[in-house]
């Protein structure tokens, strides 16, 4: 870590600077820190004629945590590395990375100024037509294209290696998969949900298929995921929408990014519950949500289905019969990574502001009952819920008031 010092605005500025040629004089610039993320520094470095760029610098901690969180700086690499490989497969929606400097831990990035984050959009009740068509088709080419199906058995050894990212990895496995699971110091429980979170120290029927999903993610290297494909990773606007933010980037169970974006989805229908009064408005937004994800599944698995029936180089994995097992086995792991996104930001570390963001407490307990009972019946269920038809119903049958 000899080069690294955390940046300061000034630093950040140099940097930008340094590795654009976007800027000219170098007098009339502006940088200000703005991230509010749980781990980096991220700065917008801006010219008076309002061109901009971003400055990411990870932090050798954790942000929302503070010094005693150490945290290796390499995520910066992945990050870096992530979004290129996942650019050169779905350019459209993923954000440009312009430069990567190992030794200060910092990327240098377009800035989505033109865009929102999702998550405050849906918050507001925004909605996006084109949102499932646009990340169906960015799941779809990333997923497909660092998988089996397309690389060969040497090639996709050499990137599972390059792509380790043990540390996040290891974030992921405790805040997912152990700490919602028992009393642990990490959790932020609200008072009004005790007896449920308690619940789920005991619910060893429960605990039994989060080990067999623990186990997956712990080894079962099918693509190059994101890794944390929630809604605050998302920027959109009414055109487009590009994902960002790749440093929990590993290869790891296809389901696992499709059902992270999923249960962001289901999070945001339930914290609808407590943050719009007005029923019709609430129940418009709620069905813009259910039908954005049920053509996300749908949009993502019938262009899957159609990338393994014309793309596959392995000639064993072309078997058609393989291969509607496989995407029956990806709608599993979906409906149970999306289960433990919904338990896990509920009671875990890392909430989301669509359930933390309501004022009223006894209705934000309410909701987050609603976030635990649906994530553990989707965990549960996940091999015998046929489709998205059935989860719909399962969904309309937990939260009817
Ligand atoms: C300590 S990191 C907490 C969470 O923030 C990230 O965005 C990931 O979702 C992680 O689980
Ligand atoms: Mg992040």
């Amino acid at each position: 870590m000899t080069d690294y010092r955390t940046f300061s605005p000034d630093d950040a500025m140099r940097f930008a600077d340094e590795h654009s040629e976007l800027f000219g004089d170098h007098s009339k610039l502006s940088c200000k820190e703005f991230g509010d993320g749980n781990l980096n520094l991220v700065f917008r470095v801006e010219n008076d004629k309002g061109s901009s760029l971003i400055v990411k610098q990870a932090l050798p901690y954790a942000r929302c945590v503070g010094e005693s969180w150490p945290l290796t700086i390499d995520r910066a690499r992945i990050e870096a590395e992530v979004l290129l490989a996942h650019r050169k497969l779905c350019p459209q929606h993923t954000v440009e990375v312009l430069h990567y400097d190992a030794a200060r831990a910092a990327i240098l990035m377009e800035d989505l100024k033109q865009y929102r984050i999702l998550r405050g959009e849906l918050i507001a009740a925004k909605q996006f037509p084109h949102l499932a068509t646009q990340l169906a088709s960015y799941l779809a080419n990333t997923l497909f294209y660092t998988s089996d199906f397309a690389l060969t058995g040497p090639g996709k050894k050499q990137q599972v290696g390059q792509f380790l990212n043990p540390e996040l990895c290891l974030i992921t496995e405790d805040l997912f998969f152990t700490d919602p699971y028992c009393n642990h110091e990490r959790n932020n429980i609200h008072a009004e949900i005790r007896a449920e979170a308690q619940q789920l120290w005991h619910d060893e029927t429960l605990q039994a298929e989060v080990a067999q999903l623990k186990a997956d993610f712990l080894s079962k290297p099918q693509a190059l995921l994101h890794g944390d494909v929630h809604s605050g990773s998302i920027f959109i606007n009414d055109e487009n929408c590009k994902v960002i933010d790749a440093e929990f980037g590993f290869y790891g169970p296809i389901g696992f990014d499709v059902g992270s974006l999923v249960a962001n989805l289901l999070l945001n229908y339930l914290g609808h519950f407590g943050l719009t009064a007005d029923s019709s408005r609430r129940q418009q937004h709620q069905d813009y949500l259910l039908q954005q994800i049920d053509s996300l599944w749908q949009q993502f698995a019938s262009q899957f289905k159609q990338l393994m029936a014309e793309e596959c180089k392995e000639p064993a994995l072309q078997n058609a019969l393989y291969q509607q097992r496989f995407m029956q086995q990806v709608w599993a792991d979906t409906l149970g990574y999306a289960g433990c996104e919904l338990i896990r930001r509920t009671v875990g570390l890392a909430h989301v502001a669509d359930l933390d963001s309501i004022s009223n407490s006894m209705l934000r307990g309410q909701c987050e009952a609603k976030a635990i009972k649906l994530g553990r019946e989707l965990i549960l269920q996940r091999h015998s819920l046929a489709n998205m038809a059935q989860l719909l119903t399962l969904l309309n049958y937990n939260t009817a008031e």
